[in-house]
């Protein structure tokens, strides 16, 4: 059939089905199947829309509605955004926007509201103009958390009319109505996660909520926003920063020794991408750079994040050498040396933003290179002009950062020499595995000798390697690089694990992706935990955001009937509990069984630790992730940095909890 043929065709059937709202009822069907066919796709294949139906999922889904109440206060109509987590773990969202619209659209007869929570893609296509961060990173929208909810309700509060209308899995229940007059304005919107599809956990967690709602709350300066938990006791955490990123940075530095008080900020736009920089410089040595684009935090870097480092290390070379505090004899400052100690944020908006990369968290639009470079390089160097002071301070870190790396490049030549971090030469402290492939093996890395020997004996030696480590490495917090890589505790790791150090590191070396730091259930095996981690975080940062790091959980309790050990009870919030039930299931009929409570790895044999440590098929591992890296950034200031006050404060708040959440 020829297009012309088909279309005549379409065009009869338009005639005959005509109704008399004058809606086409053929279309009107055709468009209910596709409707009914997108949320059937939805719900078939629920992680190619959300990413997962993990814990991650579900929290996925406060984003995609949040998101259209940031996108209505970024076009300067909502002001203030609330979100509830109510007792039945169902979330509420309201803003004081607009409202959605709920007139009828031509096209699909249907009030535009009711398309915009059933039509894949639907939303943002009224409107127009203006930044928009719903659809980011998944962008799948409004309609993908309706098809996914046992139950969703919209309140839209408009022209003094209160609308309302609510679905179950996607499907409408009755036609938009009127429910009421108001004077407010605004969108209301309620959901319950289905659990048929969030299998793992309906549960929401408040503080992984309440840290990105801070985030948000930091990334759009002025915005009002709020999280209420109504479950048990009951809590609000209310946001709203006039200093946006500025304060960001303030709330990053929060305990650290500062080289100047308040952070450089600067906000530009060319070609309708907004660009906002704010940047602070600690007396430490490692880099915080964040950077986010339409708010969404891009873990990877990409294209701003070039322009920034391009600008920075030119216009603070320019100005050293123009300043003659940089002799023309001297080497330029590479950009490590002008990044170190500091502490940045970079926030573009872009109207149509690309993303790439592993974790689509990289920003991968090419012109946004030159003009966060030409922006930024402006305003540093207007800043630096003015404020001769600061512009000094800055150039003299950079060239103290400058000898330091020629020193320390030094040292590590030597050490190679001495006894070479290359993967040639093996510690002698680990007990390796006979597989190859890094993607089968693992490293266990023990404290303690003793619990090393137990490991090595207990494992199995075709894919887990292990090292032994004795007692508290090197503080990496307070130690310069030179010092780290005279470290013969940190040396073996680094040598073990194949991953170079610093500039040189490369993650596809890596011998293991599965690195598993095993210590004591006590304080000093609490201790020996977070100084790994820390060292980590701050220079094998690409292990940890792969994913590859792990503690391990040994078991805190054995039951024990005569002299065998019945039961194990892993360590979590349940323990207590399930420490009874399995006691009294024991001691039904029977003599009495003995708890045993484990305070240490040595108290385990090598069996008895395979058993309940190390086999994959039984054992329970934490993995470590950067949720937040401000906050990690934040909590490994504290712990390991100088200031005592804010450290004791920490612990003192956080001391019910055996590990730290990073
Ligand atoms: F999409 C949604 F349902 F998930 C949702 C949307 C959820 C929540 C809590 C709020 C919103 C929302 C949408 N708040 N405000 C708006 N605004 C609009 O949809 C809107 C209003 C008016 C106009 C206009 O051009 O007049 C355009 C838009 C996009």
């Amino acid at each position: 059939m020829s297009e012309n043929e088909n279309e005549q065709l379409e065009n009869e059937a338009l005639e005959i089905t005509q109704n008399a709202d004058g809606v086409n009822a053929s279309d009107y069907d055709a468009s209910q199947i596709q409707v009914l066919e997108g949320l059937e796709a939805v719900r078939m294949r629920p992680g190619m829309y959300i990413g997962s139906t993990s814990k991650e999922g579900l929290h996925h889904l406060v984003w995609e509605i949040v998101d259209n109440s940031i996108d209505e206060a970024l076009a300067g109509f909502a002001t203030h955004i609330e979100v509830f987590i109510e007792p039945d773990n169902s979330i509420t969202v309201a803003d004081d926007g607009r409202g959605i619209p709920v007139g009828i659209q031509k096209k699909t007869g249907r009030p535009a509201v009711e398309t915009v929570f059933t039509v894949l893609h639907a939303g943002g296509k009224f409107g127009g103009g203006g930044y928009k961060v719903s659809g980011g990173l998944h962008g799948v929208g409004s309609s993908v958390v309706n098809a996914l909810s046992v139950q969703l309700d919209v309140t839209v509060h408009q022209n003094g009319q209160k609308y309302f209308q609510e679905y179950h899995r996607g499907i409408v229940g009755d036609d938009l109505k009127i429910i009421g007059t108001t004077d407010k304005r605004g969108t209301t919107v309620h959901f319950t996660p289905d659990p048929e599809i969030f299998t793992e956990t309906t549960i929401f967690d408040f503080g992984k909520l309440a840290t990105r709602v801070r985030e948000l709350a930091f990334l759009n300066r002025g915005l009002r926003i709020s999280i209420t938990d109504k479950r048990d006791n009951g809590k609000t955490e209310s946001y709203h920063y006039e200093g946006g990123i500025q304060s960001y940075v303030s709330y990053i530095n929060e305990n650290k020794e500062l080289i100047f008080e308040t952070p450089i900020f600067t906000e530009s736009e060319m070609d309708d991408i907004a660009v906002e920089v704010a940047m602070q410089y600690t007396t430490g040595y490692h880099e915080t750079i964040m950077s986010f684009a339409n708010n969404i935090n891009t873990h990877e870097g990409g294209t701003h994040e070039q322009g920034f480092r391009t600008a920075l290390t030119r216009v603070i070379n320019s100005y050293a050498k123009q300043q003659k505090i940089l002799k023309e004899n001297e080497e330029a400052l590479t950009g490590e040396d002008v990044r170190e100690g500091l502490t940045a944020v970079i926030s573009i908006k872009h109207p149509n933003p690309q993303f790439e990369g592993q974790t689509k968290t990289k920003l991968g639009n090419s012109e946004v290179t030159g003009i966060v470079s030409k922006l930024f390089a402006e305003a540093l160097q207007t800043f630096m002009i003015e404020n001769p002071q600061i512009a000094k301070r800055i150039v003299e870190k950079g060239i103290l950062a400058s000898k330091a790396r020629i020193a320390a490049k030094r040292a590590r030549e030597v050490t190679r020499k001495k006894s070479g971090l290359e993967i040639s030469n093996l510690p002698g402290k680990l007990a390796d595995c006979a597989s190859n492939d890094p993607k089968q093996t693992e490293l266990f890395i023990v404290e303690g000798d003793s619990a090393g020997g137990s490991a090595k004996s207990g494992r199995n030696r075709e894919f887990q390697a292990i090292l032994p480590i004795r007692g508290k490495i090197l503080n990496v917090e307070k130690a310069t690089m030179d010092k780290i890589l005279a470290n013969e505790e940190i040396r073996s790791l680094f040598t073990a694990m194949g991953t170079g150090f610093g500039a040189d590191y490369n993650l596809l070396k890596a011998r293991y992706h599965k690195l598993v730091i095993m210590t004591d259930a006590d304080v000093d095996g609490a201790h020996i935990r977070t100084l790994l981690l820390t060292l980590f975080y701050r220079y094998m940062k690409p292990v940890v955001e792969a994913g590859y790091v792990y503690i391990a959980q040994p078991p805190i309790y054995g039951i024990k009937v005569g002299s065998d050990t019945k039961e194990y009870i892993q360590p979590g919030p349940k323990q207590e509990e399930q420490l009874q039930e399995a006691f009294a299931r024991w001691a039904q009929g029977r003599t009495k069984p003995n708890i045993q409570r484990y305070k240490g790895l040595g108290e385990m044999d090598d069996h008895q630790l395979w058993e309940t440590t190390m086999d994959p098929e039984n054992r329970l591992m934490a993995r470590v992730s950067i949720e937040d890296a401000a906050e990690a950034d934040r909590v490994f200031t504290m712990l390991m940095g100088d200031q005592v006050e804010p450290r004791r404060e920490f612990i003192e708040e956080n001391a019910v909890y055996s590990t730290i959440d990073i």
